[in-house]
Protein backbone atom coordinates (compact mmCIF):
# COMPACT_ATOMS: atom_id res chain seq x y z
CA UNK A 1 0.00 0.00 0.00
CA UNK A 2 1.55 3.15 -0.98
CA UNK A 3 -0.60 5.90 1.06
CA UNK A 4 -3.53 6.14 2.92
CA UNK A 5 -5.87 8.45 4.40
CA UNK A 6 -9.31 8.69 6.15
CA UNK A 7 -10.83 8.93 3.07
CA UNK A 8 -8.57 7.20 -0.36
CA UNK A 9 -5.68 5.03 -0.37
CA UNK A 10 -3.27 4.33 -2.89
CA UNK A 11 -2.52 0.46 -3.97
CA UNK A 12 -1.15 -0.47 -7.56
CA UNK A 13 -0.74 2.91 -8.60
CA UNK A 14 -4.69 3.18 -7.83
CA UNK A 15 -6.65 5.22 -5.58
CA UNK A 16 -9.77 3.51 -3.44
CA UNK A 17 -12.39 4.12 -1.17
CA UNK A 18 -10.58 3.52 2.73
CA UNK A 19 -13.26 1.80 4.13
CA UNK A 20 -14.62 -0.29 1.21
CA UNK A 21 -12.23 -2.37 0.88
CA UNK A 22 -8.78 -3.70 1.43
CA UNK A 23 -5.50 -4.29 -0.51
CA UNK A 24 -5.62 -7.68 -0.08
CA UNK A 25 -9.32 -8.16 -1.36
CA UNK A 26 -7.83 -5.97 -4.35
CA UNK A 27 -4.87 -8.14 -5.35
CA UNK A 28 -7.38 -11.30 -4.98
CA UNK A 29 -9.14 -9.66 -8.28
CA UNK A 30 -6.42 -10.43 -10.57
CA UNK A 31 -7.61 -14.63 -10.16
CA UNK A 32 -11.35 -13.51 -9.62
CA UNK A 33 -12.77 -16.50 -11.87
CA UNK A 34 -14.79 -15.01 -14.67
CA UNK A 35 -17.69 -17.24 -16.54
CA UNK A 36 -18.68 -16.53 -20.39
CA UNK A 37 -21.66 -15.57 -19.40
CA UNK A 38 -20.49 -12.48 -16.81
CA UNK A 39 -20.95 -9.02 -17.81
CA UNK A 40 -18.77 -6.12 -16.81
CA UNK A 41 -19.89 -2.70 -17.15
CA UNK A 42 -16.58 -0.05 -16.48
CA UNK A 43 -16.67 3.36 -15.64
CA UNK A 44 -14.34 6.33 -14.32
CA UNK A 45 -16.45 7.27 -11.54
CA UNK A 46 -19.77 9.97 -12.81
CA UNK A 47 -19.57 8.87 -16.16
CA UNK A 48 -23.03 6.94 -15.99
CA UNK A 49 -22.55 3.95 -14.06
CA UNK A 50 -25.95 3.67 -12.15
CA UNK A 51 -27.63 4.73 -15.40
CA UNK A 52 -26.19 1.34 -17.64
CA UNK A 53 -26.22 -0.42 -14.42
CA UNK A 54 -30.07 0.51 -14.52
CA UNK A 55 -30.38 -0.69 -18.21
CA UNK A 56 -28.60 -3.96 -17.68
CA UNK A 57 -30.28 -4.85 -14.43
CA UNK A 58 -34.03 -4.00 -16.72
CA UNK A 59 -32.88 -5.88 -19.86
CA UNK A 60 -31.79 -9.15 -17.58
CA UNK A 61 -34.70 -8.80 -15.38
CA UNK A 62 -38.07 -9.23 -16.32
CA UNK A 63 -39.52 -8.70 -12.25
CA UNK A 64 -37.37 -5.15 -12.66
CA UNK A 65 -38.71 -4.34 -16.04
CA UNK A 66 -42.77 -5.23 -14.73
CA UNK A 67 -42.19 -3.79 -10.72
CA UNK A 68 -43.05 -7.19 -9.29
CA UNK A 69 -39.62 -7.63 -7.93
CA UNK A 70 -38.33 -5.20 -5.19
CA UNK A 71 -34.01 -6.13 -5.81
CA UNK A 72 -32.31 -2.95 -5.64
CA UNK A 73 -29.01 -1.75 -7.76
CA UNK A 74 -26.31 -3.06 -5.17
CA UNK A 75 -27.75 -6.31 -5.09
CA UNK A 76 -28.57 -6.29 -9.59
CA UNK A 77 -25.19 -4.96 -10.51
CA UNK A 78 -22.79 -4.92 -7.67
CA UNK A 79 -19.35 -3.57 -8.14
CA UNK A 80 -16.77 -5.89 -7.49
CA UNK A 81 -14.20 -4.17 -5.53
CA UNK A 82 -16.29 -2.61 -3.54
CA UNK A 83 -18.57 -5.46 -2.25
CA UNK A 84 -20.83 -3.46 -0.01
CA UNK A 85 -23.13 -5.43 0.95
CA UNK A 86 -20.79 -8.61 1.65
CA UNK A 87 -22.28 -11.00 -1.02
CA UNK A 88 -20.72 -14.11 -2.19
CA UNK A 89 -19.86 -12.99 -5.75
CA UNK A 90 -18.63 -16.52 -5.85
CA UNK A 91 -21.59 -18.76 -5.77
CA UNK A 92 -23.84 -16.03 -7.54
CA UNK A 93 -25.97 -17.52 -9.82
CA UNK A 94 -25.44 -16.74 -13.84
CA UNK A 95 -25.49 -14.63 -15.37
CA UNK A 96 -23.54 -12.10 -12.98
CA UNK A 97 -23.68 -8.79 -13.71
CA UNK A 98 -20.86 -6.27 -12.19
CA UNK A 99 -19.57 -2.92 -12.09
CA UNK A 100 -16.38 -1.94 -11.74
CA UNK A 101 -14.10 1.09 -11.84
CA UNK A 102 -11.01 -0.62 -11.43
CA UNK A 103 -8.60 0.87 -14.85
CA UNK A 104 -8.08 -1.68 -16.87
CA UNK A 105 -4.64 -3.10 -16.14
CA UNK A 106 -6.10 -3.89 -12.79
CA UNK A 107 -9.43 -6.08 -13.84
CA UNK A 108 -9.14 -9.98 -13.35
CA UNK A 109 -7.14 -11.67 -15.80
CA UNK A 110 -9.66 -13.99 -17.02
CA UNK A 111 -11.50 -10.23 -18.44
CA UNK A 112 -8.01 -9.33 -19.95
CA UNK A 113 -8.06 -12.78 -21.35
CA UNK A 114 -11.26 -12.12 -23.41
CA UNK A 115 -13.72 -13.87 -21.27
CA UNK A 116 -17.58 -12.62 -20.51
CA UNK A 117 -18.30 -9.32 -21.72
CA UNK A 118 -17.29 -5.95 -20.71
CA UNK A 119 -19.47 -2.22 -21.70
CA UNK A 120 -17.52 0.62 -21.31
CA UNK A 121 -18.86 3.76 -20.72
CA UNK A 122 -17.18 7.53 -21.11
CA UNK A 123 -18.55 10.89 -20.39
CA UNK A 124 -17.17 14.36 -21.19
CA UNK A 125 -14.49 14.85 -18.13
CA UNK A 126 -15.35 18.49 -17.75
CA UNK A 127 -18.73 17.03 -16.69
CA UNK A 128 -17.22 14.32 -14.70
CA UNK A 129 -15.56 17.06 -12.72
CA UNK A 130 -18.58 18.39 -11.78
CA UNK A 131 -20.62 15.57 -11.15
CA UNK A 132 -18.00 14.55 -8.80
CA UNK A 133 -17.57 17.46 -6.74
CA UNK A 134 -21.10 17.46 -6.25
CA UNK A 135 -20.99 13.99 -5.62
CA UNK A 136 -18.43 14.15 -3.01
CA UNK A 137 -20.75 16.15 -0.60
CA UNK A 138 -22.98 13.53 -0.56
CA UNK A 139 -20.70 10.72 0.00
CA UNK A 140 -19.07 10.29 3.17
CA UNK A 141 -16.57 8.29 2.43
CA UNK A 142 -15.01 11.26 0.30
CA UNK A 143 -13.47 14.33 1.07
CA UNK A 144 -15.58 17.50 0.92
CA UNK A 145 -13.50 20.87 -0.27
CA UNK A 146 -13.98 23.39 -2.63
CA UNK A 147 -14.44 22.94 -6.02
CA UNK A 148 -11.13 24.56 -7.01
CA UNK A 149 -9.48 22.09 -4.58
CA UNK A 150 -11.15 19.07 -6.14
CA UNK A 151 -10.68 20.36 -9.76
CA UNK A 152 -6.89 20.82 -8.92
CA UNK A 153 -7.14 16.97 -7.97
CA UNK A 154 -8.56 15.66 -10.18
CA UNK A 155 -6.55 17.20 -13.00
CA UNK A 156 -3.63 15.36 -11.13
CA UNK A 157 -5.25 11.81 -10.68
CA UNK A 158 -5.75 12.21 -7.04
CA UNK A 159 -9.70 11.32 -7.09
CA UNK A 160 -11.26 7.65 -7.00
CA UNK A 161 -10.58 6.34 -10.19
CA UNK A 162 -7.41 8.30 -10.34
CA UNK A 163 -6.32 10.55 -13.71
CA UNK A 164 -9.15 10.32 -16.26
CA UNK A 165 -6.94 10.20 -18.95
CA UNK A 166 -4.93 7.44 -17.70
CA UNK A 167 -8.49 5.63 -17.22
CA UNK A 168 -9.62 6.17 -20.59
CA UNK A 169 -6.46 5.16 -22.37
CA UNK A 170 -6.04 1.97 -20.89
CA UNK A 171 -9.38 1.34 -21.55
CA UNK A 172 -9.98 2.75 -24.93
CA UNK A 173 -6.49 0.87 -26.15
CA UNK A 174 -9.34 -1.92 -26.29
CA UNK A 175 -11.38 -0.65 -29.00
CA UNK A 176 -10.44 -3.40 -31.50
CA UNK A 177 -11.49 -5.87 -28.81
CA UNK A 178 -15.00 -7.43 -29.62
CA UNK A 179 -15.47 -8.30 -25.94
CA UNK A 180 -15.64 -4.41 -24.93
CA UNK A 181 -18.83 -2.40 -25.92
CA UNK A 182 -17.83 1.36 -25.75
CA UNK A 183 -20.49 3.47 -25.39
CA UNK A 184 -20.83 7.58 -24.40
CA UNK A 185 -22.83 9.23 -21.54
CA UNK A 186 -23.95 11.61 -24.20
CA UNK A 187 -24.57 9.31 -26.69
CA UNK A 188 -27.07 7.75 -24.39
CA UNK A 189 -28.58 11.09 -23.34
CA UNK A 190 -29.29 12.20 -27.18
CA UNK A 191 -30.76 8.87 -28.33
CA UNK A 192 -31.51 5.96 -25.11
CA UNK A 193 -33.45 3.89 -27.27
CA UNK A 194 -30.53 3.47 -29.92
CA UNK A 195 -27.85 2.84 -26.64
CA UNK A 196 -30.71 0.10 -25.18
CA UNK A 197 -30.65 -1.76 -28.52
CA UNK A 198 -26.77 -1.39 -28.75
CA UNK A 199 -26.18 -2.93 -25.85
CA UNK A 200 -28.92 -5.80 -26.42
CA UNK A 201 -27.34 -6.16 -29.36
CA UNK A 202 -23.87 -6.96 -28.05
CA UNK A 203 -25.29 -9.01 -25.22
CA UNK A 204 -27.21 -11.32 -27.85
CA UNK A 205 -30.57 -10.40 -25.82
CA UNK A 206 -33.58 -9.91 -27.67
CA UNK A 207 -35.99 -7.88 -26.12
CA UNK A 208 -39.90 -7.49 -28.24
CA UNK A 209 -40.61 -3.68 -28.59
CA UNK A 210 -43.19 -3.07 -25.30
CA UNK A 211 -39.90 -4.78 -23.31
CA UNK A 212 -37.86 -2.35 -24.90
CA UNK A 213 -40.00 0.51 -24.50
CA UNK A 214 -40.10 -0.38 -20.51
CA UNK A 215 -36.19 -0.41 -20.64
CA UNK A 216 -36.29 3.00 -22.40
CA UNK A 217 -38.94 4.43 -19.92
CA UNK A 218 -37.52 2.67 -16.66
CA UNK A 219 -33.51 4.21 -17.85
CA UNK A 220 -35.45 7.78 -17.95
CA UNK A 221 -33.59 10.42 -15.57
CA UNK A 222 -37.32 11.04 -13.88
CA UNK A 223 -38.38 7.96 -13.67
CA UNK A 224 -34.86 6.44 -11.88
CA UNK A 225 -34.93 9.33 -9.50
CA UNK A 226 -38.39 8.24 -7.89
CA UNK A 227 -37.70 4.37 -8.19
CA UNK A 228 -36.02 3.56 -4.94
CA UNK A 229 -34.48 0.45 -6.59
CA UNK A 230 -32.17 3.10 -8.84
CA UNK A 231 -31.56 6.05 -7.23
CA UNK A 232 -29.75 4.51 -4.41
CA UNK A 233 -31.59 5.80 -1.85
CA UNK A 234 -31.53 2.12 -0.33
CA UNK A 235 -27.95 2.91 0.77
CA UNK A 236 -26.35 3.06 3.85
CA UNK A 237 -26.54 6.53 5.61
CA UNK A 238 -23.12 6.02 6.31
CA UNK A 239 -22.18 6.39 3.09
CA UNK A 240 -24.46 8.43 1.39
CA UNK A 241 -25.81 11.69 3.39
CA UNK A 242 -28.79 12.59 1.12
CA UNK A 243 -29.55 15.44 3.43
CA UNK A 244 -26.74 17.33 1.01
CA UNK A 245 -28.00 16.23 -2.13
CA UNK A 246 -29.03 13.38 -4.60
CA UNK A 247 -27.27 10.66 -6.71
CA UNK A 248 -29.29 11.06 -9.69
CA UNK A 249 -28.50 15.12 -9.54
CA UNK A 250 -28.88 17.01 -12.73
CA UNK A 251 -27.91 13.63 -15.59
CA UNK A 252 -27.57 16.66 -18.20
CA UNK A 253 -24.69 17.16 -20.83
CA UNK A 254 -22.83 20.85 -20.16
CA UNK A 255 -23.20 21.35 -16.44
CA UNK A 256 -19.64 22.41 -16.25
CA UNK A 257 -20.05 25.45 -17.76
CA UNK A 258 -22.59 26.60 -15.17
CA UNK A 259 -19.82 25.62 -12.50
CA UNK A 260 -16.79 26.56 -14.03
CA UNK A 261 -15.33 29.90 -14.63
CA UNK A 262 -14.41 30.56 -18.22
CA UNK A 263 -10.18 30.63 -16.04
CA UNK A 264 -11.04 27.66 -14.63
CA UNK A 265 -11.96 25.70 -18.27
CA UNK A 266 -9.00 26.98 -19.61
CA UNK A 267 -6.93 25.67 -16.67
CA UNK A 268 -8.62 22.55 -17.21
CA UNK A 269 -8.51 22.28 -21.00
CA UNK A 270 -3.84 23.56 -20.48
CA UNK A 271 -3.85 20.21 -18.66
CA UNK A 272 -6.10 17.74 -20.49
CA UNK A 273 -6.66 19.22 -24.03
CA UNK A 274 -3.18 17.47 -25.67
CA UNK A 275 -3.80 14.38 -24.45
CA UNK A 276 -7.42 13.93 -25.22
CA UNK A 277 -7.26 15.07 -28.91
CA UNK A 278 -5.24 11.50 -29.42
CA UNK A 279 -8.38 9.55 -27.84
CA UNK A 280 -10.82 7.78 -30.01
CA UNK A 281 -13.66 9.44 -29.03
CA UNK A 282 -15.45 12.44 -29.87
CA UNK A 283 -16.95 14.32 -26.46
CA UNK A 284 -19.58 16.32 -27.23
CA UNK A 285 -19.74 19.00 -24.15
CA UNK A 286 -23.63 20.74 -24.55
CA UNK A 287 -26.75 19.75 -25.32
CA UNK A 288 -26.51 22.13 -28.64
CA UNK A 289 -24.29 20.23 -30.22
CA UNK A 290 -26.50 17.14 -30.30
S1 LIG B 1 -20.79 6.65 -9.57
O1 LIG B 1 -20.69 7.23 -8.20
O2 LIG B 1 -19.49 6.59 -10.20
O3 LIG B 1 -21.45 5.37 -9.58
O4 LIG B 1 -21.67 7.70 -10.37
P1 LIG B 1 -22.28 7.45 -11.82
O5 LIG B 1 -23.51 6.67 -11.70
O6 LIG B 1 -21.23 6.99 -12.76
O7 LIG B 1 -22.63 8.92 -12.30
C1 LIG B 1 -23.64 9.70 -11.72
C2 LIG B 1 -24.07 10.71 -12.77
O8 LIG B 1 -24.92 10.06 -13.73
C3 LIG B 1 -26.16 10.77 -13.79
N1 LIG B 1 -27.27 9.87 -14.13
C4 LIG B 1 -28.04 10.03 -15.23
N2 LIG B 1 -27.98 10.92 -16.24
C5 LIG B 1 -28.94 10.83 -17.19
N3 LIG B 1 -29.94 9.92 -17.17
C6 LIG B 1 -30.03 9.01 -16.19
N4 LIG B 1 -31.02 8.12 -16.20
C7 LIG B 1 -29.04 9.03 -15.15
N5 LIG B 1 -28.83 8.31 -14.03
C8 LIG B 1 -27.74 8.84 -13.43
C9 LIG B 1 -26.30 11.34 -12.38
O9 LIG B 1 -27.28 12.32 -12.32
C10 LIG B 1 -24.89 11.86 -12.16
O10 LIG B 1 -24.58 12.99 -12.96
P2 LIG B 1 -24.79 14.50 -12.48
O11 LIG B 1 -24.17 15.33 -13.57
O12 LIG B 1 -24.11 14.67 -11.18
O13 LIG B 1 -26.27 14.71 -12.41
Amino acid sequence: MELSDKYMFKHKGSYFVTDLVTPEYIDSLEDFEIRDSDVFLATFPKSGTIWTQNILSLIYHEGHRNGTEDTDLLDRVPWLEYNIRKRDYVSRASPRLFATHLPYYLIPKGLRNGRAKMIYVARNPKDVLVSYYHFSKVSVKLEEAGFDVIMERFLAGKVIGNLWLDHIEGWSAQRDNPSILFLMYEEMKKDLRSSVLKICNFLGKTLTEKELDDVVDKASFGKMSVDRRANYTTMPTDLLDFKKGRFLRKGTVGDWKNMMTVAQSERFDSVFKERMEKLPFKFIWDVNEF
